[in-house]
């Protein structure tokens, strides 16, 4: 995404990082909901050396030093992995730049925290996948990427957002948004407050299975949109998974269901039209295809029974969030047009009502998927 020259006022935070070569140009990019990232193009002589600065948002992270420990962690444990397997270090893992104080990340004197990664060459990050494939090769990509942090000691890490994917305890908070209606906003979206009102009994589907021991607790990523992985347009293999603000302890289910709920849709996630907004069966198989080989065989029989659940709940937990958001004012998610969190809301509702009505369809693909696994 190209946008507003800010290199002026990003110069002095680029400075405190150890970056080669001198600042040439620092613009926004990406379409991120919560970080503000911008690219850095630094020169040296002919070589031109590119970064990605994001500003933390603090208000959701507020432990940006929490925040940052996890990732370093996580990072050099997925270099160890990298490197053991023969792969490339600085490309199949984000690498983070260090302060010019030895850190992870700069404090700015008005409080804003930032952080730099090196720039991923030759990548490409997707809004919607265009051969489907690809999205195969994607979810090869976050199974791999759990599995690689299957022994990875989550008691390490820190709960950044607690209660992230706890779909009741957001479901308490949307109720009582609702019931503050800060803005006046409810009265207008009753068909979406009925929507969630009336699917309420099986929000606690996965956190019931996780508490009594019938689905285990892995670290995941927590945020698997298609654009939160690099792929490489040459061969449309996955190169890079990023975003790796939300890795925490939680379930296969978390990440499987999340990454269907943007990747196979007909549409984008903020589509207006609602019509246009379908499952795509074909993407889905492709998915689990994939997801089910990334693991690598760990998938118990139980996740992968669930994979359909995990869809639909992770769908409907996102657009109960879009929802809350908007009727508190859009505090949460970036918005770049009135409404945008109830198009974001609405596409989310209409994937869910699609996919009870493809349940039986969805079971059979997991079903054909798991013994085409077992047979491969
Ligand atoms: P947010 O948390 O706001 O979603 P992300 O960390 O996902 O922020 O970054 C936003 C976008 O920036 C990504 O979707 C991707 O296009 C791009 N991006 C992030 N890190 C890198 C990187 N190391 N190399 C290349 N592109 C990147
Ligand atoms: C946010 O950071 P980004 O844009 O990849 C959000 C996810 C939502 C997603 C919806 C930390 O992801 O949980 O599923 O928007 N991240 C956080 O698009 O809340
Ligand atoms: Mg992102």
């Amino acid at each position: 995404m190209s946008g507003t020259d800010r290199t002026d006022e990003m110069r002095p935070v680029v400075k405190e990082f150890l970056l080669r070569g001198e600042i040439g140009r620092i613009v926004p990019y990406g379409n991120g909901h919560i970080n503000d990232t911008c690219l850095v193009e630094m020169r040296e002589g002919e070589e031109n050396i590119k970064y990605i600065l994001q500003r933390i948002n603090t208000s959701i992270f507020r432990d940006p030093k929490a925040l940052m420990d996890n990732i370093t962690g996580v990072t050099r444990h997925l270099k160890k992995k990298i490197s053991a397997a023969g792969g490339d270090v600085r490309r199949e893992t984000l690498s983070v730049v260090e302060t010019t104080a030895g850190g992870s990340f700069y404090r700015a004197p008005d409080g804003g925290c930032y952080r730099v990664y090196e720039y991923i060459d030759g990548t490409e990050s997707l809004e919607q996948i265009e051969k489907p494939e690809d999205f195969c090769a994607a979810a090869e990509a976050f199974g791999n990427f759990q599995y690689l942090l299957s022994d990875y000691p989550a008691e390490t890490l820190h709960e950044v957002i607690p209660d992230f994917h706890n779909t009741v305890k957001r479901y308490e908070r949307f109720l009582a948004v609702l019931r503050e209606d800060p803005l006046g906003r409810a009265a207008a979206v009753s068909a979406e407050v009925d929507f969630v009102k009336k699917r309420a009994d099986g929000m606690g589907e996965l956190l019931g299975l996780l508490a009594d021991g019938r689905i285990p607790l892995r670290v995941t990523h927590n945020d698997t949109k298609l654009n939160n992985i690099l792929l490489d347009p040459a061969t449309g293999r996955g190169v890079c998974i990023i975003d790796l603000d939300t890795v925490m302890p939680g379930t296969s289910l978390y990440d499987f269901g999340d990454a269907i709920r943007f990747g196979a849709s007909t549409a984008l996630e903020d589509e207006e039209d609602v019509s246009l907004v379908h499952l795509n069966t074909e993407l889905f198989a492709f998915y689990v295809r994939g997801y089910v080989r990334g693991c690598r065989g760990t998938l118990t029989e139980m996740e992968t029974a669930m994979l359909p659940s995990g869809a639909r709940l992770m769908t409907l937990e996102c657009g109960m969030r879009f929802l809350t958001d908007y009727l508190e004012g859009d505090v949460y998610f970036k918005i770049h047009r009135k409404g945008h969190n109830l198009d974001r809301c609405r596409t989310q509702f209409a994937l869910v009502a699609e996919m009870e009505q493809k349940w039986e369809q969805m079971k059979k693909i997991v079903g054909e998927e798991a013994a085409r696994a077992g047979r491969d």
